[in-house]
């Protein structure tokens, strides 16, 4: 992809070209001001664009992961499945980026390597691998929640003599799995949607599962012309109740206990949500996120149906998920993915019994001394979430501390915007919002205004620097532990609580509080001319 060249003074900075950044983008060309976007990867799209491997799909329903500034981008846009594939999410992004002609503000193929806060001019000095040098006084850190690819810490993985992909970066050209010994680690949501498509091509696919994810039917369909063109017709009534949801999403939340409900009515209620697919199960009873006897009620039930699914009563067991509390861990959409383990080609490897001790030239060797060679293998590992493409830029604020030193017993931010000691630095949806623990397009879109509100109305009132207070920030960082820390999120090895990356603080840095509550809070700090925030 072409790319240009990068201003070297802007009002604002955004880095990264996905959907954060590109409304970013739009929103301030829009209120006048000089803005460019810098995206690391060749062409737009963030997740969509890199996240190409066999099975990639949404699972928040299409109609409501989506824009919504633009009414007249709603009505001209059509989505055809329930859950959309990462090609038509993809094409959706580029269809926005060229109705709104985007592109022509944004360099790719570069990456922000450093950005220093000058204190005597007000300005960020940011510095790129192309050698581009901008001085800029505002940035936005659209640079996305799961950028950052994870490599398993497995001896000699780099050096696998067979082809080594990631599905966070799939190639672009594809891979060739037919007829070939594939293997994937890694069961969480990538895998469990990848390990069907891909044992439908692999001569053998091997998977190396560590922790049973829990996963339910996705039920994916094409969606109704007739229910489409409805929900179109009444678009932005329909978005504005699932800005006030907890979840940015229109589920039902449960009332009653699943302690209280009889077995009998419990079966039902589960029975009817398996069938209708997707992941409303998951806010069905009121204790779900806080009790684990109530969240254990779904959690048989699910082993129940994986028992049902898979022939190999040992496959079937150890497909169980166990030792985690139902929901703790990110509930996975399924197609196809029990079912799959019923074909004689396909091989589940406990790694939890008998880890993985080393890669050696095409092999993958246990600590048992077992080998399995593969062609191909499939690193579905997740991502060094929220805080890993931060960490990866040399940020220094104020006193020349780095982010990363800054947070270094964990993300601590005011409203999750915005960090003591770097003025003028906006983070969209990160740590400290409710983020990927939302609709996160919900999410985007009320983020990219606050935010582009702030920056305008410091331009309106001749205003330079806006920066976090610290005690601000300390209220609103002990805000997010308080909320999550009655929750079964505590639990689980879960990349929520940065289990998946040796060294990194243990919490949860997402706010629990809700989409709608945390929007009134983020409003009424505004209508108070941003309180907690240090204006100059
Ligand atoms: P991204 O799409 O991650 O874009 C960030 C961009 O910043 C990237 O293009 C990256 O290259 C660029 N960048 C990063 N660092 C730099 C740098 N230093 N310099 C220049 N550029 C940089 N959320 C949901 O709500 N529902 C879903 O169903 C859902 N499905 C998902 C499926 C997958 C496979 C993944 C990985 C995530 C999913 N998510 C989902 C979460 C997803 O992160 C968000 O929904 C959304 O796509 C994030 O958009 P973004 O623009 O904020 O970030
Ligand atoms: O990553 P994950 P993901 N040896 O961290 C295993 C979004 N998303 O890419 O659980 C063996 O969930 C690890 O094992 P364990 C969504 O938000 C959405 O799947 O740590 N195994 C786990 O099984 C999601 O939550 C969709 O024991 C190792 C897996 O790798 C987030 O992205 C689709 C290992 C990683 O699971 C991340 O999902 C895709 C090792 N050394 C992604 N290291 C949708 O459906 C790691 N693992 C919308």
């Amino acid at each position: 992809m072409a790319t240009c060249t990068v201003p070297t003074d802007l009002d604002v900075l955004v880095v990264g070209a996905g959907f954060s950044g590109l409304y970013s983008l739009h929103r301030l060309r829009q209120m006048g001001r000089s803005v460019h976007v810098v995206e690391a990867d060749d062409d737009l799209g963030g997740v969509w664009y890199r996240n190409r491997y066999p099975g990639a799909r949404c699972d928040i329903e299409s109609v409501d992961y989506c824009y919504s500034f633009d009414d007249s981008i709603v009505q001209e846009w059509t989505w055809t499945e329930r859950y959309p594939a990462q090609p038509e999410i993809l094409r959706y992004i580029r269809f926005v980026a060229n109705r709104l002609a985007l592109r022509p503000d944004i360099s790719f193929s570069t990456r922000v390597v450093s950005m220093h806060w000058d204190v005597d001019a007000a300005l960020w000095r940011v510095n790129t691998d192309r050698g581009d040098r901008i001085n800029t006084r505002h940035v936005i850190m659209a640079s996305g929640q799961l950028s950052k690819p994870q490599l398993p810490a497995i001896e000699g993985i780099a050096d696998f003599a067979g082809q080594l992909v990631h599905t966070g970066d799939w190639p672009r050209d594809g891979v060739e799995l037919s007829g070939r010994r594939v293997g994937v680690i890694g069961t969480g949501s990538s895998g469990v949607q990848t390990i069907p498509q891909v044992a439908k091509q692999a001569a053998l696919t091997t998977v190396f599962q560590r922790t049973a994810h829990y996963a339910i039917p996705a039920r994916n369909q094409l969606l109704d012309p007739d229910y489409v063109a409805d929900l179109k017709s009444r678009f932005q009534e329909y978005r504005e109740a699932a800005r006030h949801h907890p979840g940015g999403t229109h589920r039902k939340i449960g009332t009653e206990s699943a302690l209280d409900v009889d077995p009998q009515a419990l079966h039902e209620t589960f029975q009817r949500h398996w069938e209708n697919g997707g992941p409303d199960i998951l806010a069905a009873y009121r204790d779900f996120r806080f009790d684990e006897q109530a969240a254990e009620k779904a959690g048989a039930f699910v082993r129940d149906r994986i028992r049902d699914i898979v022939e190999d009563p040992e496959t079937a067991e150890k497909l169980c998920p166990k030792g985690y509390p139902f929901g703790s861990k990110r509930l996975v959409l399924e197609i196809d993915y029990y079912t799959t383990f019923n074909r004689p080609d396909v091989d589940l490897v406990d790694v939890a019994a008998d880890p993985i001790a080393r890669v050696e030239g095409r092999d993958i060797v246990l600590e048992s001394g077992r080998r399995h060679e593969l062609d191909v293998l499939v690193l579905a590992t997740g991502f060094d979430a929220l805080t890993g493409p931060l960490f990866a830029i040399d940020l220094r604020g104020k006193d020349g501390r780095t982010l990363e030193e800054a947070w270094a017993d964990g993300p601590a931010t005011y409203l999750g915007i915005s960090t003591h000691g770097f003025p003028n630095l906006y983070v969209v949806a990160g740590a400290g919002s409710p983020s990927v623990i939302s609709n996160v397009l919900v999410s985007i879109e009320q983020h990219v205004e606050w935010i582009t509100d702030l920056v305008q109305y410091l331009y309106k009132n001749g205003l330079d620097v806006a920066e976090a207070e610290l005690e601000a920030q300390e209220r609103w960082t002990q805000e997010v532990y308080d909320v999550a820390a009655p929750t079964l999120f505590m639990q689980g090895n879960s990349w929520y609580l940065g289990a998946n990356v040796p060294g990194k603080p243990r919490v949860f840095a997402l706010y629990l509080g809700g989409v709608g509550h945390y929007r009134d809070i983020c409003d009424r700090v505004a209508a108070q001319d941003y309180e907690g925030f240090t204006l100059s």
